[in-house]
């Protein structure tokens, strides 16, 4: 490591070297909840309203719902609007009402007598494949495998994204220690996947599920060298099964439209910040099956 650094006895909020090194993102982290400013959220036609960003986390949603739609369940239409967190509108008053987290992507479901909120991504998978009954077996030894890939998904994308992404692609400086430690846990996770994907078409077995839904976004991508420019570095090219696998998940239809939904950033072409109707797809072009 290149500078030693002695934890005070008393942490601080001002003391943190991302709040003076004004490394990505060190504007909107604070160390209270809450929200910082009233706002009120839009709310569209649809029971389903969704409030996101096109971010692994949230495209795991509205693929979900893309899917769900593709099944012919009319009930899943919904309206999408952007959350964009760079711009700390996660901290608006009717944001932080529908999650007290603060992180995208949440969703209030109004065809209940009083609006449900469901925040969480995991959460939400969960709900919407238990609402229309797709996408998590009801066979017992089927579902809890679905489960155990869901969980796993939940709690190891955060050492990929908060510590891996984190140190690799958005730290002021590189460090060695972090990125090492970071990059063996996340190459670890890879090698994970790719041993399950040798034996399985799919994540949790011969169907395609919610944990396929969950994973896709994230270690899919950073499998297609799609997250923190991070290709060469981790050698995706050695993860040949997860390779089958996401083209196979990539090349779905309602993957590719779910993908672009509350997308505000690349190529234009990608992008649809609010989503109200199936025809807001209608100028897009899709190769999916
Ligand atoms: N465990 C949560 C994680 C959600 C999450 O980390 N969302 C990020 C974007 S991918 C976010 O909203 N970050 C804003 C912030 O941290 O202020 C889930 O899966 O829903």
């Amino acid at each position: 490591m290149s500078e030693e650094y002695t934890p005070p006895r008393v942490w601080t909020w001002e003391q943190t070297t991302d709040q003076k090194s004004g490394g990505k993102f060190a504007a909107i982290n604070r160390p209270v909840s809450g929200a910082t400013h009233d706002k009120a959220l839009p709310v569209g036609k649809h029971p389903i309203q969704v409030y996101s960003l096109a971010t692994p986390n949230g495209v795991k949603v509205t693929v979900m719902l893309e899917e769900l739609l593709a099944k012919g369940h009319a009930g899943a239409e919904y309206d999408a609007w952007v959350i964009n967190i760079t711009e700390g509108q996660q901290f608006g008053s009717g944001f932080v009402e529908i999650n007290p987290n603060s992180k995208i992507p949440a969703l209030v479901d109004r065809s209940h007598s009083k609006p449900l909120r469901v925040f969480e991504s995991g959460s939400i998978l969960v709900y919407l494949a238990e609402k229309f009954g797709e996408f998590l077996p009801t066979d017992t030894a089927k579902r809890v495998e679905t489960m155990n890939w869901l969980m796993w998904q939940m709690g190891s994308a955060p050492l990929l994204g908060g510590g891996f992404g984190h140190f690799y692609a958005y730290a002021p400086a590189p460090l060695e220690y972090p990125i090492n430690r970071y990059t063996m846990e996340v190459k670890r996770q890879l090698d994970v996947l790719d041993k399950q994907l040798e034996k399985t078409e799919y994540i949790a077995g011969d169907e395609y599920t919610i944990a396929d839904i969950a994973i896709a976004p994230w270690y899919g991508a950073l499998q297609a060298g799609l997250l923190y420019d991070a290709k060469e570095f981790l050698s995706v090219e050695t993860y040949q099964h997860i390779e089958r696998w996401r083209k196979n998940i990539f090349s779905r239809n309602a993957y590719q439209r779910g993908e672009i939904v509350n997308r505000v950033w690349g190529d234009e072409n990608k992008q649809m910040p609010e989503r109200h109707s199936a025809e807001d797809f209608d100028s897009f072009n899709f190769d999916g099956k």
